[in-house]
């Protein structure tokens, strides 16, 4: 089966860790793919240099690669398509002028996905505002009149926390000096902000409660719990300043890395385990219907994705969860605000 993957964005810092990684294979194997790129006008000449760069790969599972900076052109027939392009966040900007920005761009976006990808497609938004450029994208892409008569569900459309979920767990793994895959069940909750929850009181660790695990290399439960509260949710919370402020750039290799993670565990199922994933919400652990959120997710053989259910959360998380929820409701409501739902 061959595959048709868009990728918004695609002269920028992340695409050129992404691009290189789904045209070899990371997400659909030895499956092929077609990638439609699209970019604004401006840079659609970087573009043609990252076209000859993915040809000089000679990938064989890279059946063929198009530029363009027009929506319904890239987003023809996509099976897939992450949505990295966003305007820049720029000196003095808050989330509230990122909004606006980014607005117009997954308005056209969403709506050019919903006239012209597949019915079945399934969006990922890597830019920022993330969860709320979702669900502006996701409510114009249902709202296209398409020629086959279908509509595009709006629970196609998710945004990545996976970097946020992957920062979890290898930050967790670090500290209990265990191998990655031996650690199951880290969850992030809420928004892909600093108000996220990165939550671990589920998580097991070679089978074991990741809390007594904790308080046995911390030094008793007391310690354990300031370790998570004072260390582990404010630096997975903050790890994309830490990184910019180390590197002078915005974490690129590890937010594709992320986004090739989602898209193949959407597609081809978890097996059971445990993701996170920002989601359309149905009103699960008191979040508002239709609002994009976090929550720890399963994906079914068949790509069928589900919000774990369920879960016993204390007050401490209720109230973390409900910090964000509220953070993600205002954002949707500007958004209202601003005519983008
Ligand atoms: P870059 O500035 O390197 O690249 C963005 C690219 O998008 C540029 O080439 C730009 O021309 C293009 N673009 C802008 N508007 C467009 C439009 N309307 N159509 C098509 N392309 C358009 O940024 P990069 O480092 O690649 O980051 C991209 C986005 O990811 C940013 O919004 C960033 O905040 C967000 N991130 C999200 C993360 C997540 O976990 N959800 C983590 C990493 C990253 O911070």
């Amino acid at each position: 089966m061959t595959r048709t993957i868009a990728v918004t964005g695609a002269a920028g810092s992340i695409a050129y860790s992404l691009l290189f990684r789904l045209a070899a294979g990371a997400v659909y194997g030895a499956e092929p793919v077609r990638l439609r790129l699209l970019e604004v006008p401006q840079a659609v000449d970087r573009l043609e240099g990252v076209l000859m760069e993915l040809a000089d790969c000679a990938y064989p599972t890279l059946l063929e690669a198009t530029a363009t900076d027009d929506p319904d052109e890239a987003f023809a027939e996509a099976d897939a398509a992450l949505l990295i392009g966003a305007a820049p966040r720029t000196q003095g900007m808050d989330r509230a002028d990122l909004l606006r920005a980014n607005g117009e761009v997954f308005r056209a976006h969403g709506a050019a996905l919903g006239r012209s990808a597949k019915a079945d497609v399934r969006v990922v938004v890597v830019g920022n505002p993330a969860n709320t450029n979702a669900l502006i994208a996701a409510h114009h892409a249902s709202h296209q009149q398409r020629a086959d008569g279908q509509r595009i569900d709006p629970s196609r459309f998710t945004a990545l926390t996976r970097l946020d979920h992957n920062r979890a767990l290898g930050m967790l793994a670090q500290k209990v000096q265990a191998p990655v895959e031996s650690i199951e069940r880290v969850a992030i909750w809420g928004n892909h902000s600093n108000t996220q929850v990165p939550d671990l009181a589920d998580a097991l660790i070679d089978g074991r409660p990741a809390p007594a695990v904790l308080s046995e290399v911390c030094g008793g439960a007391a310690n354990a719990r300031a370790w998570v509260r004072d260390e582990f949710i404010p630096q997975v919370a903050n790890r994309g300043a830490a990184i910019i402020s180390a590197r002078g750039a915005s974490s690129a290799a590890s937010a594709a890395s992320a986004a090739l993670d989602h898209l193949r565990d959407w597609t081809f199922g978890t097996n059971g385990a445990r993701v996170s994933m920002a989601v359309r919400s149905g009103g699960e652990y008191g979040v508002p219907e239709g609002l994009v959120s976090s929550f720890p997710c399963t994906v079914d053989a068949d790509g069928a994705h589900r919000i774990v259910d369920g879960l016993d959360l204390d007050d401490d998380r209720r109230a973390r969860i409900g910090a964000s929820v509220a953070e993600l409701a205002a954002e949707r409501d500007e958004a209202a605000a601003l005519g983008f739902v």
